[in-house]
């Protein structure tokens, strides 16, 4: 399995050396999705403004998890985190109802990014494997994805215990890397 991770990796990132950043709120299953990934050691760091940071180098691609929506006094100094980002992930748990809203405004955000221009952005409707999980058309909804005008877009149902729609968001995020 690891292997063949790999050969994918390849495939669609051989083309060039990326940066891209998982975002979304705490428990939304960014950690899980970065190891799911398979992408060799992750590594949490400590930056300088205090929380924590995970990050994977393979091959050519830097990958670094962040959580959003957690010290308020603290995000204005995140965004120097974002230069040189060529994809986001958002990684959103598709249960998490009550708190839609404020990934709608942490995405508005992301979108009005000086350094995040020309980054094209990945939603990982997570935890589709849950009963009571929302569905990537009424996430779309609540996020207003399609009223976004300034960035490339996709939604990806996913679930990061069994990486289901891993792949498909990846191949996006390759397609439109190159
Ligand atoms: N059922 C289910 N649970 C998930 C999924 N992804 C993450 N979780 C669980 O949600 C919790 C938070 O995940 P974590 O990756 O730590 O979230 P983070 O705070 O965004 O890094 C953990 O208990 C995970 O096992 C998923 O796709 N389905
Ligand atoms: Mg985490």
């Amino acid at each position: 399995m690891g292997v063949l991770f790999s050969k994918l990796w390849e495939r669609l990132f051989s083309s060039g050396s990326y940066k891209i950043i998982i975002i979304g709120l705490d428990n939304a299953g960014k950690t899980t999705t970065l190891y799911r990934l398979n992408l060799g050691d992750v590594v949490v760091t400590q930056p300088t403004i205090g929380s924590n940071v995970e990050e994977v180098v393979h091959n050519n691609i830097r990958f670094e998890c962040w959580d959003l929506g957690g010290q308020e006094s603290l995000r204005p100094s995140w965004g120097s985190y974002y230069v040189n980002a060529h994809a986001i992930i958002l990684v959103v748990d598709s249960t998490d109802r009550d708190r839609i809203s404020s990934v709608r405004d942490e995405l508005r955000n992301l979108l009005t990014h000086e350094d995040l221009k020309k980054a094209v952005i990945l939603i990982l409707a997570n935890k589709q494997d849950l009963r009571d999980a929302m569905t990537a058309v009424e996430i779309s909804d609540s996020l207003l994805l399609h009223s976004i005008r300034s960035h490339e877009w996709h939604i990806q149902a996913a679930c990061a215990l069994t990486g289901e729609g891993h792949r498909e968001g990846l191949d996006w995020i390759a397609s439109k890397l190159k």
